[in-house]
């Protein structure tokens, strides 16, 4: 495990910068990196354009994506039939660096196509969601083309599946062959466009029944097109849409662990008695809790949960009000190190540590222990997503 996880870890840029930092600077710089770095996603702002006709979906999806329900604090009304008038924004709760942007429709009477570019400001956009009803309009498409020329990412979206899916059912049509048919007649539809032929950015999706259309999909293309930093951060905060968000979340996360334990280690290499211990801790309890953030398992979120029983969780233990998180950790870290051989921790990140310290005991349990805990929360967090998906189906 170790030999492949090293090999892994010098490939990465990450580790090649820590690496450098290590041999010129020595651990205290590469501490200071590392804490900068680990939190650097928190200062990305992300920021969406939601655009398309009325009710083709957009305001649900704007709640949807943010976990937004009807009597929460920024709820985006929908179903409302108007038209937006101006660009109107939606923070993410978890994150308000995540602004979703309710965008006015291209080519009405209000914005004509000839200013609509530079009204929109669409300059200052990441990542834009196109959505449309049946077909890919004319205005549709010019919009595609302007947001190209600015080299914009974007996708389409055909939302509302659940009702093609229930009409299906109705008909007594196979629903395995709904989705397939209602891509093939659009990538028809489109094939006369020339920029949007053989697209990779069509999704189809529902806002309102779980677990149904491409969220999976369009969550990597929002991936392939957004940089590193700001992708983690919109991710970080993004409920679970589907279960393949939580192991997407799982392996942003992972990552994170081996940065904590280098951390660790620069810590333990930082010649000041005493310090090694608290300071490894508070790393720990930064990343706990990160972790229960991200997963969605805090307890302010779980009381929404009518019925379900937190206390059988793995992350029970964090969730108790006034809880001191460092004696949780410390506790369960005197567990672990009563079963774990001590191993080197050389063994598991060789090229950087090395370079640090020669052997730490300390790192070698921040890694099995975020490890640990990780895989814990991530299989908290499929069994509140079960809980979830039961309680809509009843
Ligand atoms: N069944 C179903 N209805 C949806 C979905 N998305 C939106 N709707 C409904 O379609 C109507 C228009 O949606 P809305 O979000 O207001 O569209 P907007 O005008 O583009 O913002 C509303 O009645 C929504 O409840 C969906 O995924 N499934
Ligand atoms: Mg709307």
């Amino acid at each position: 495990m170790g030999k492949a996880e090293s090999k892994e870890l010098v490939q990465d840029d990450q580790y090649i910068e820590i690496r450098k930092i290590a041999e010129t600077k020595g651990p205290a710089e590469v501490l200071k990196y590392l804490k900068e770095n680990m939190s650097k996603w928190k200062e990305e702002t992300v920021t969406f354009g939601v655009t398309g006709r009325t009710a083709t979906g957009k305001s649900t999806f704007i709640n949807k994506i943010r976990d937004v329900k009807p009597n929460d604090p920024g709820f985006a009304k929908s179903g409302s039939g108007n038209t937006t008038l101006e660009p109107t924004a939606y923070e993410n709760p978890q994150n308000k660096r995540i602004v979703f942007y309710d965008l006015p429709g291209v080519g009405t009477l209000e914005f004509p196509k000839e200013t609509y570019v530079s009204k929109m400001a669409l300059k200052k956009y990441d990542y834009f969601f196109i959505f449309f009803n049946f077909v890919v309009c004319e205005d549709d498409y010019f919009l595609v083309c302007e947001l190209l020329k600015l080299n914009k990412s974007f996708c389409l979206i055909r939302s509302k599946i659940d009702e093609d899916l229930r009409n299906a059912e109705e008909d007594g049509k196979i629903a395995a062959s709904v989705l397939p048919a209602i891509r093939k007649q659009i990538n028809e539809q489109i094939a006369c466009y020339d920029n949007l032929r053989n697209t990779d950015a069509l999704f189809l999706i529902s806002s309102r029944v779980k677990d149904t259309g491409d969220w999976f999909k369009l969550v990597e293309h929002i991936k392939r097109n957004l940089p590193a930093p700001k992708y983690e951060s919109f991710m970080f905060s993004l409920p679970t849409l589907t279960k393949e968000v939580i192991d997407l979340k799982y392996r942003a996360l992972e990552k994170r662990v081996k940065i904590a334990t280098v951390a660790a280690a620069s810590v333990a290499a930082i010649p000041i008695p005493g310090i090694d211990l608290v300071a490894n801790i508070a790393i720990l309890v930064e990343e706990v809790l990160h972790y229960i953030r991200v997963f969605g398992l805090g307890k302010k979120k779980l009381d929404t949960l009518e019925g379900f029983d937190r206390n059988q969780l793995n992350c029970a233990g964090f969730l108790d009000p006034g809880v001191d998180m460092g004696k949780v950790i410390l506790m369960q870290l005197g567990k672990l190190v009563a079963i774990l051989a001590v191993e080197s921790v050389a063994d598991i990140f060789l090229p950087i540590i090395g370079s640090i310290i020669s052997a730490g005991t300390s790192a070698v349990f921040t890694y099995r222990y975020l490890s640990r805990t990780l895989r814990d929360f991530r299989d908290d967090a499929v069994v509140v997503y079960r809980f979830v998906l039961q309680s809509s189906r009843v």
